[in-house]
């Protein structure tokens, strides 16, 4: 008999994949073995109960007393979703609610989580965890895991201690590091402590030892500094790569860290209960319990390669072949910044969503927040993310036994409030069209036939704009000329979808991701335990978010290479990408002025932001000048950041036009493509010549042929 986990995947008993689907493999399973390289530095560091920290660190009367952070659902006195260790001594755990508790230790304070627009708002936490991210990155490439999870590449530094100070010959070795906890290492009568110097010091060691003592000594010194400029502690493991490094950091918390010398890893692994590793705390590892009989990762060792591979596939299989051995050849990533953003929420019990209307207003509050997010990383980091996805838990009312799972649904993400509201709208439809049949989503019963208990809206593949060899100009010109076919095919689309009739067809827009089949992981839908979902978190990073999971990021590693048509759908401003013709591609491009009046009226609800306006609005981006303050600017209200009527300067003298906090997104007058110029209406070509080059500015500017013009409303003009 086969668990469900491996039945879901077409994994039969004979090894062979049932219905032709080919299991596939996350990033973290990679098909080819990877070579053991012993010889990397890798840490893990992880903030100690980390909201806790956030929060006595904004109330230090909070410090040294037991304390908890619960959700702002006051039920019961609210779930905890992170506990003080000062609270653990009493027993107070993390699946207790806040009166539970209270009962276990009377004197627990108990925070609540900030809320904004109905939900947690983890704004604060995220930027704490910056903080510390910012700290952590200035000894070797820093990979950001989750909102307080940090893997570090430190080999180079290692190296470079090792060849220049190696720790035989310092002075001194830091009490921080000292207090490290050495995995093996045998005592020998001797107190922890000279033994853990001893083996610091020790000369005749294995090179790869001596990198790893290199690496703690480093890390230690990381952690203090961490300790002193934010008042965090963490705690930290240190290995030969990832997975072992990871699984050291919790081993010894709060406030500490665990070294792994390689001849420890067989004896480590031997007794480590299968849940225990990252990635098997779900249905895989249930599946191995099961249908294998293996307990600890040790027992893996018990089957060839070719055994788990015909078990659960090529990838999963060399994948646990690999992990019994200590295996693992995945990178540190350089990226201080997170792989994608999220905003969700549960509603338990008879808070659960039962009409579409009601699932609408909570999408439009999670997109709203999304949105902002979005403009924030776009503003701050030059950073533009590609694909939205829809994620949604639901139980069927008159089936409560069906396991049937509410599809994930993506699409490529449209920059704008209204139009990310719009398109997660339609993936929800897409999915509930699923999950119930098309007939039960047309018949008037249906509202009563299905109820969300979670709903979450995530923004992935984020890349970087790419900045240098382009003005900004150029680059919304040419995103905004690819529009037009993009922007046509996806009003089709949109069309057929919406429409009754369309209900039938194909919408190749819209993607639908697999359960877990996929990956082997737990299904990526909602956060385990808070109320509030948080979707920032890198589901790479542990059993801790494996509920949280983002399956984008399972299905490929790679980027697109530049920008992708979505993104320059979302540049075009077109409303629904109605626009079949260059010329109203360019006057899309300038913005509503040019339009009709239903046009402007439309472009209005759209709040601006979808817009190449809302670039321009960026206090980073070009500006315009000083008179050219947009009103439709002003209603869009929906930056995070931007201050739209921000003083903007015309640009002098110098060759660089910057008017922004900073000049990351300033370009130089050489680099601007003149063509692009030539492609505004004559009228305005001059007045924008003029901003560039202002001592030809003309001294003149007709009403009504300015391009403030097409910024303003009609009542302004
Ligand atoms: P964790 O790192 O799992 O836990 P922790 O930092 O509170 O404690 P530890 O010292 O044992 O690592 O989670 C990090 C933060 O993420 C946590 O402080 C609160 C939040 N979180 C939730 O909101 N819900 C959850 O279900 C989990 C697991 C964490």
């Amino acid at each position: 008999m086969l668990s469900g986990w491996r039945r879901r995947n077409g994994i039969d008993t004979e090894g062979g994949k049932r219905g032709g689907r080919e299991f596939k493999s996350s990033n973290t399973m990679p098909v080819a073995r990877p070579k053991p390289s012993d010889d990397r530095v890798i840490a893990h560091v992880d903030m100690d109960c980390f909201y806790v920290q956030v929060e006595q660190r904004k109330q230090p009367t909070l410090r040294g007393h037991p304390t908890a952070v619960v959700q702002y659902n006051s039920w019961k006195g609210g779930g905890l979703i992170a506990v003080g260790y000062e609270a653990r001594k009493y027993g107070v755990k993390r699946s207790m609610r806040g009166d539970e508790a209270k009962k276990v230790c009377p004197d627990i304070q108990l925070v609540q989580v900030p809320v904004a627009r109905g939900k947690a708002d983890l704004g604060v936490y995220r930027n704490a965890g910056s903080e510390v991210v910012s700290i952590l990155s200035r000894k070797g490439r820093c990979e950001r895991a989750s909102i307080d999870e940090v893997y570090l590449d430190l080999t180079e530094a290692a190296e470079t201690m090792l060849a220049e100070n190696p720790p035989e010959r310092l002075e001194a070795i830091s009490e921080e590091a000292l207090k490290s906890h050495v995995l093996g290492l045998h005592l020998g009568g001797a107190s922890t402590r000279d033994c853990v110097r001893a083996w610091f010091r020790m000369s005749d060691a294995d090179h790869r030892d001596k990198l790893l003592a290199c690496g703690a000594i480093i890390v230690a010194e990381l952690r203090h500094e961490v300790l002193k400029e934010t008042e965090f502690t963490c705690s930290a493991g240190i290995a030969h790569n990832k997975m072992l490094a990871k699984l050291a950091s919790g081993m010894n918390k709060p406030a500490q860290q665990t070294v792994v010398p390689l001849s420890s890893v067989e004896k480590l692994l031997e007794s480590l209960p299968i849940k225990k590793m990252k990635q098997l705390g779900g249905k895989l590892g249930t599946s191995l319990q099961v249908d294998l009989g293996v307990n600890t990762v040790g027992d893996l060792l018990r089957f060839s390669e070719e055994k788990l591979q015909e078990c659960y596939g090529i990838n999963t299989g060399t994948w646990l072949w690999n992990i019994s051995r200590g295996i693992c050849g995945e990178e540190v990533e350089g990226r201080l910044l997170p792989k994608s953003h999220g905003s969700g929420k549960t509603f338990r019990g008879p808070q659960a969503l039962k009409t579409v209307s009601s699932v609408q207003k909570w999408l439009n509050e999670l997109c709203e927040e999304l949105s902002e997010r979005l403009l924030c990383d776009l503003e701050q980091n030059k950073r533009i993310a590609h694909t939205l996805t829809l994620h949604a838990s639901a139980y069927k009312l008159n089936d409560s036994e069906s396991l049937k799972k509410f599809p994930s649904k993506s699409c490529p993400l449209r920059y704008g409030i209204a139009k990310i509201q719009e398109d997660a709208l339609k993936l929800f439809h897409a999915g509930l069209r699923e999950y119930i049949g098309i007939y039960h989503v047309r018949s008037k019963e249906c509202q009563h036939e299905w109820a969300i208990t979670g709903l979450s809206v995530s923004a992935s593949k984020i890349v970087g704009i790419p900045s240098g060899t382009h003005s900004i100009m150029k680059y919304f010109h040419n995103l905004n000329q690819t529009s037009m076919t993009t922007s046509n095919d996806i009003c089709t689309k949109d069309a057929a979808f919406l429409s009754p009739s369309g209900l039938h067809l194909a919408d190749p827009q819209i993607d639908t991701y697999e359960d877990e089949a996929r990956t082997g992981r737990e299904m990526p839908t909602l956060y385990p335990v808070a109320d509030e979902t948080e979707v920032c978190k890198d589901p790479l990073s542990s059993r801790k978010y494996a509920n949280n999971l983002d399956p984008i990021f399972f299905r490929t590693k790679e980027q697109r290479d530049g920008l992708t048509e979505d993104i320059r759908l979302s540049c075009s401003g077109s409303e629904n990408g109605l626009v079949s013709e260059p010329t109203q591609s360019k006057m899309d491009f300038l913005g509503p002025g040019l339009k009709s009046e239903k046009q402007k009226k439309k472009f209005e609800k759209e709040k601006g932001n979808s817009s190449i306006l809302r670039f321009f609005h960026s206090p980073d981006a070009y500006s315009f000048p000083e008179h050219a303050c947009l009103k439709t600017f002003q209603e869009s209200g929906a930056s995070s950041s931007g201050n739209l009527l921000q003083e903007n300067k015309q640009p002098t003298a110098g060759t660089t036009c910057s008017l922004g906090r900073n000049d990351a997104w300033s370009y130089k007058r050489d680099e601007i493509d003149p063509t692009v110029l030539n492609e505004l209406p004559p009228e305005i070509q001059a007045e924008v010549r003029g901003w560039l080059h202002p001592q030809k500015r003309a001294k003149t500017v007709k009403k009504g042929s300015s391009i403030v013009h097409y910024f303003l409303s009609k009542a302004d003009l």
